[in-house]
């Protein structure tokens, strides 16, 4: 049976982790995978998350089985981050998945199963998980413009006019905040333009967020969702709580379906509690039982912002060093965008092989499209990133 079976292609950038791991060069500096590093290059376990876990530890009294939609106090907490007050909670169904992956595989089956012949929009480029699993779940999907290489900015022209093709009921799925793998996003004048027209064309938005509070901060970084939230009357938002609560391996997503009436939502509420029984039962609860914890206390929400306040000022600190260290390399600013652009990552425009070319010669690990995670640096490696940067010719 198993020798029927082909090979699958790699996911990119985890397989440039496993390069990184395995090059001896003490001076290598790792820009690949999205995961968040301090100036010591460590992934903290976050004070409040701590907190939260010893927390749990004392007092939680079963880890019998929750619902199929997981802790119902977890998702109200969570809709409550991402949407604010503005959205009746009557419009709301969630589940809690398996990280924010598991929230878009769960979106995209919900859209399979509600309407098969559905279109999913995604931008270009995007997250590679997005194709990725659109393609194993057989559904259709088409890219709209949404970088351009020459500005390395939204070519917010170029989106609109692909988007001015969707048909009624395709779904175009948005990056909520710091986009990814660019960097580049749009204003919130731009969120409307793309409201009005998903409005006007009776289509689906579908939104990812993945990184609220790395950005502009909590509250503005949720804006662009808010806006479709409260002007479309339908909306698919898929969470993920692993880089702004740094839980990564503990698997902690919400899928939120927003419907228009109630007997809408009870219907979607129902539907995707069917998905994560046919797909793995209940959800992990952990993760979700931290995440909640944190929110709903006000000293350790409190504690929690403040910790993520401070990553966000150091990524954004690092964006302004890089882009004077290499204004000053190239005696130009064509490179300021790198201080423009928010989240993680940059994509900085350079050729497969000036990227390499940093890999080989500098010990630099950033994936192939030139994307760059800029918690993977610190004061005293931006300058050997600029560096590099320029002799690689970028
Ligand atoms: N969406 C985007 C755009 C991402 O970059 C990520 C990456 O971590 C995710 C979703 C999902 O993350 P996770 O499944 O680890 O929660
Ligand atoms: O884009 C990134 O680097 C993060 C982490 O299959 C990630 O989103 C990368 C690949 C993957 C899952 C998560």
């Amino acid at each position: 049976m198993f020798d029927q079976l082909k090979q699958q292609p790699a996911d990119k950038i985890l397989a440039l982790m496993q390069s990184f791991r395995e090059d001896p060069r003490d001076d290598k500096i790792d820009l690949g995978v999205g995961v968040y590093r301090d100036a010591e290059g460590v992934t903290p376990v976050m004070r409040a998350v701590k907190a939260a876990e010893a927390r749990i530890l004392e007092q939680q009294t079963t880890k019998a089985y929750t619902g199929l939609a997981g802790e119902p106090g977890y998702a109200k907490a969570l809709t409550g981050l991402i949407l604010g007050a503005d959205v009746a909670p009557s419009r709301i169904a969630a589940v809690a998945t398996p990280g924010g992956t598991g929230a878009i595989r769960q979106g995209f089956e919900l859209i399979r199963m509600a309407s098969p012949d559905a279109r999913v929009w995604i931008s270009a480029p995007t997250w590679p998980n997005h194709p990725s699993i659109l393609k194993y779940l057989g559904m259709p999907f088409s890219e709209y413009r949404y970088f351009d290489d020459a500005a390395r900015d939204v070519d917010f022209a170029g989106m609109m006019e692909d988007l001015s093709q969707v048909a009624e009921g395709d779904v175009v799925l948005l990056h909520g905040c710091c986009h990814n793998p660019t960097g580049a996003n749009l204003t919130l004048g731009q969120w409307q333009s793309v409201a009005d027209l998903l409005l006007e064309k009776r289509a689906i938005p579908f939104i990812d967020i993945a990184y609220q509070g790395f950005g502009d901060g909590l509250e503005s970084d949720a804006a662009g969702t808010r806006l479709i939230a409260t002007q479309l009357p339908q909306a698919l938002i898929a969470a993920s709580c692993s880089k702004n609560f740094g839980i990564y391996r503990e698997r902690t997503g919400l899928l939120i379906a927003l419907s228009s009436d109630d007997a809408m939502q009870k219907l979607a509420q129902g539907n995707l509690a069917y998905l994560n029984r046919q797909n793995f039962s209940f959800p992990p609860d952990h993760g979700a039982r931290v995440v909640m914890t944190i929110l709903d206390d006000p000293e350790l929400r409190a504690d929690w912002k403040a910790e993520l306040e401070e990553m966000r000022a150091g990524m954004l600190a690092l964006r302004e060093q890089l882009a004077d260290e290499l204004r000053q390399r190239s005696n130009s600013d064509r490179f300021d965008f790198i201080a423009r652009h928010r989240g993680m990552f940059s994509r900085l425009g350079a050729t497969p092989e000036q990227v390499e070319a940093m890999r080989r010669d500098s010990g630099i690990y950033m994936v192939g499209d030139s994307r760059l995670n800029i918690a993977g640096l610190n004061a005293r490696t931006v300058p050997i990133l600029a560096q590099a940067i320029i002799d690689a010719g970028v």
